[in-house]
Formats: C-alpha cells, sequence, structure tokens
C-alpha cells in the first residue's frame, strides 16, 4: 500500500488545494492530508474548524483521510508515524519552486523523504488562502474559488 501525505496550512482550504488532492488520490492508494496546527500569521480558522472543513470536503473521496499535523513535528517524522512514503504538493507556478525546492530537499536529507510536485491546473494558479480571505473580508464573492464547506463557514463568519 503506497501513502502520500499533502500537507498545508489549510486557512482556508481552497479549489487550488482540492484538485491537487484528487490527483493525489488517483496516484496513491491512501492520501492523508495533513492540517498544519503552526501557522505562523494567527489563523482564521481553529486547526478544528480547518480540519472538520476538509473532512467534509474529502468525504466522498476514496482512500482520502485528513488528520492534525501537530505544532513542533517535523513532516518527516509525521510521515514516519503515518507510514507514508511520499509528500504531494501543488506547484502554481515558477514563483513556488524555490521555497517549495528547498522543504523538499531538506526532507529528503532529513529522512530520505520524497516530495512529488505536481503542476497546479491554470484554472487555480491565482489562488492562494490569503487572496481568498482578502476577497471575502472586502465583500468580494469567493464562492467559485473554495468547497461548500468553506463557502458556508466563511459566510457563517461575515
Ligand atoms: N494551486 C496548486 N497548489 C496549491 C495552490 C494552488 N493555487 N495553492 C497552494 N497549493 C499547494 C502548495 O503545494 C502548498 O504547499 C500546499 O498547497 C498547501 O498550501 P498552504 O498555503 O495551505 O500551506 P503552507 O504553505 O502554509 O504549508 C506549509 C507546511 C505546513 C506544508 C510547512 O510549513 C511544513 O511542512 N510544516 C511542517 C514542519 C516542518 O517539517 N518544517 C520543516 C520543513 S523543511
Amino acid at each position: 500500500m503506497h501513502s502520500a501525505v499533502c500537507p498545508g496550512s489549510f486557512d482556508p482550504l481552497h479549489n487550488g488545494h482540492v484538485e491537487i488532492i484528487a490527483r493525489a488520490a488517483n496516484l496513491f492508494d491512501e492520501v492523508i492530508v495533513a492540517v498544519s496546527a503552526n501557522i505562523h500569521k494567527t489563523p482564521l480558522f481553529t486547526l478544528e474548524q480547518r480540519i472538520e472543513m476538509a473532512q467534509e470536503t474529502f468525504s466522498a473521496l476514496r482512500g482520502v483521510t485528513v488528520k492534525p499535523l501537530p505544532a513542533g513535528v517535523l513532516l518527516t517524522e509525521f510521515c514516519k508515524d503515518v507510514g507514508a512514503s511520499a509528500v504531494v504538493k501543488g506547484l502554481r507556478g515558477t514563483h513556488d519552486l524555490p521555497y517549495e525546492a528547498s522543504m523538499a530537499t531538506m526532507n529528503r536529507h532529513l529522512t530520505g523523504l520524497e516530495t512529488i510536485f505536481l503542476a497546479g491546473d491554470g484554472r487555480y494558479a491565482h489562488l492562494s488562502s490569503t487572496l481568498v480571505k482578502e476577497v471575502h473580508t472586502l465583500g468580494g464573492d469567493i464562492a467559485e474559488f473554495v468547497p461548500h464547506a468553506v463557502h458556508r463557514r466563511l459566510s457563517d463568519a461575515s
């Protein structure tokens, strides 16, 4: 059985994330969505809320489970604990590569953990959690950019 981890802050999850995770689920028997507790900025949503929104979004996607990535835990250790042989990440464009490549190289040096990069779909290349939050806060319609579970929570919160 081949398992992969898709890690992120997911504050909140958007359709760029969803597309990458769905494609990872086609490549691996099991995909663990690891929702990071450790966000540098103050999160809009609590860890529990981010996990719930991800669980609702992926409930119909076979082989996908959602787990917290606790603060203070290296991704490499988390992957060992859940038995995952790879990390899957999406790239929005070449600007994502330098930072993502250094994290991938660090993780490989730490434990041999490999990272697989999927080219993000151009329809979602402009999406980031930060932009989604900003547009929503300023009254813009973000319905087409986020899954239903996130849209509902954002609407409830405003
Ligand atoms: N299209 C395609 N993919 C996208 C898009 C998009 N529009 N937007 C984001 N993505 C992908 C990227 O692969 C991104 O990495 C992932 O989705 C998650 O995005 P975010 O913004 O929710 O997550 P980040 O960047 O805040 O997550 C950072 C991690 C939690 C992955 C990182 O900090 C980490 O690995 N932490 C664990 C602690 C650790 O081991 N640190 C040492 C690392 S070497």
